[in-house]
């Protein structure tokens, strides 16, 4: 089969660029590993920047968000027994972010590529790019017995951190930056409504916690965990017992507990792989960077590399004009380290590091004071919050 754009990995990011390009009358196919019901199994985001948003209205797929996701203007930092605020519509010009379920966008996401009759597949085994590098690139795939060929004029690879895409830029031309924490976020899902109408994030001397929510009546919490934990360590009750350790104790009195419907545990990385470009391969979305979940930015920064790449393929197809796809690398890249550099810096601010030294803590202290005595700091947090603009 031949096609203009073969999309591997049918996560967000994916489907995203299927049903934009589809809009623009540009055939694509996505090619994913694992059923639907499987990618739909997965609790990762949960807070959308505007520009998301705004990209998920001109993919014709967000009235569902618009129905059911809560706009926040605000949200929380709980330190030293205390609760700030930080008023993301003062210190952002007015913007704020979306509480919408990544696993809701996916599930629009596929809707959406229904309607318009999008070719997805999954189960497609050993996907595998050929030829990245010649103007004639082609993928394989195999399907039950069969192995199917897919020519294609460019290959996208939207299949996340552990995905085949990456790893078929050769060696000698990808550099890869990264750091990894030595904790990890021990995530639970309730269906109990939330303590505070916002997102609440805590720094306390045993670890990290935040307090968030996909509706009134579902809750999402994690607490910070050493990477060694397992989730078995971990029931529910010894969960609700350390958030609440974790938390003010007027938070901690209105936390409404009950019993998990999904609980895992999520590594802290910060990943970046340059370039995102090799020849007729482009990388987008967790395929090319991952941030620490702290500053909620990995749905979002994969939104901005779509944004760039649905561009540029507009360009090329539309006006024979490839200045967008040869300078996608640099332009997604530049915003990645922005939101490299937040998410790092949040993380910082609020986790407990096993090898700190008490200046360390100070210096978190200090952060902290001055975070919420500064106008600057507050603009300067809400502004990379709210999300920076395309
Ligand atoms: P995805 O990983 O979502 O999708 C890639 C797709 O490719 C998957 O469906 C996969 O099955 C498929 N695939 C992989 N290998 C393949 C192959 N060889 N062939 C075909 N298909 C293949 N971000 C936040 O902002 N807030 C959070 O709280 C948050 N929590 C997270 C928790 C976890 C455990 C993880 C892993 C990430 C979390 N993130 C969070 C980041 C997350 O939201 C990602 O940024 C987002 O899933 C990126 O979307 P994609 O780039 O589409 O990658
Ligand atoms: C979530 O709701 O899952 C969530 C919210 C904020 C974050 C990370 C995760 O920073």
């Amino acid at each position: 089969m031949k096609v203009q754009v073969c999309i591997i990995g049918g996560g967000p990011s994916g489907l995203l660029l299927s049903q934009l390009l589809h809009l623009q009358g540009i055939d694509t196919i996505v090619l994913e590993k694992y059923s639907r019901e499987h990618v739909l199994a997965r609790i990762r985001a949960g807070v959308l920047e505007h520009g998301f948003a705004k990209l998920m209205h001109e993919a014709q797929c967000g009235q569902r968000m618009d129905r059911e996701g809560e706009v926040h203007h605000g949200f929380n930092i709980a330190h030293d027994g205390r609760l700030d605020r930080v008023d993301l519509h003062k210190y952002s010009s007015g913007n704020s972010v979306i509480i919408y379920g990544q696993t809701e966008v996916t599930r629009d996401l596929y809707e959406a590529r229904d309607r318009l009759g999008g070719k997805v597949v999954h189960h497609a085994e050993d996907v595998t790019p050929h030829d990245i590098a010649s103007d004639a690139p082609y993928v394989t795939y195999r399907s039950g017995e069969n192995t199917i060929r897919v020519d294609c004029d460019y290959v996208v690879g939207a299949d996340g951190f552990h995905g085949v895409s990456r790893k078929s830029i050769p060696k000698n031309v990808l550099r890869e930056y990264e750091k990894v924490y030595p904790f990890g976020w021990l995530g639970i899902l309730s269906r109990t409504p939330p303590p505070l109408s916002e997102v609440a994030y805590a720094k306390h001397e045993r670890g990290f916690a935040l307090c968030s929510m996909r509706s009134r009546v579902l809750s999402r919490y994690y607490i910070q965990v050493p990477s060694s934990d397992k989730v078995e360590d971990w029931s529910d009750d010894a969960f609700w017992a350390e958030l609440k350790r974790r938390l003010p104790e007027e938070l901690a009195a209105r936390l409404i507990t009950g019993p998990s419907i999904e609980k895992s545990i999520a590594p802290l990385r910060s990943f970046v792989a340059e370039p995102m470009r090799h020849g007729r391969l482009f990388l987008a979305g967790d395929a090319a960077h991952i941030v620490p979940p702290t500053g909620a930015r990995g749905l979002n920064t994969a939104a901005s590399d779509i944004y760039y790449l649905y561009h540029a393929l507009i360009d090329h197809y539309r006006k024979g004009d490839d200045s967008g796809l040869d300078g996608y690398s640099e332009k997604a890249l530049a915003r990645v380290w922005k939101a490299q550099r937040f998410s790092w810096w949040l993380t910082m601010l609020l986790h407990r590091f096993p090898d700190r030294l008490p200046y360390d803590d100070r210096l978190q202290d200090i952060e902290m004071s001055y975070l919420f005595a500064s106008e600057t700091a507050k603009r300067l947090v809400a502004e990379n919050y709210v999300g920076l603009p395309f």
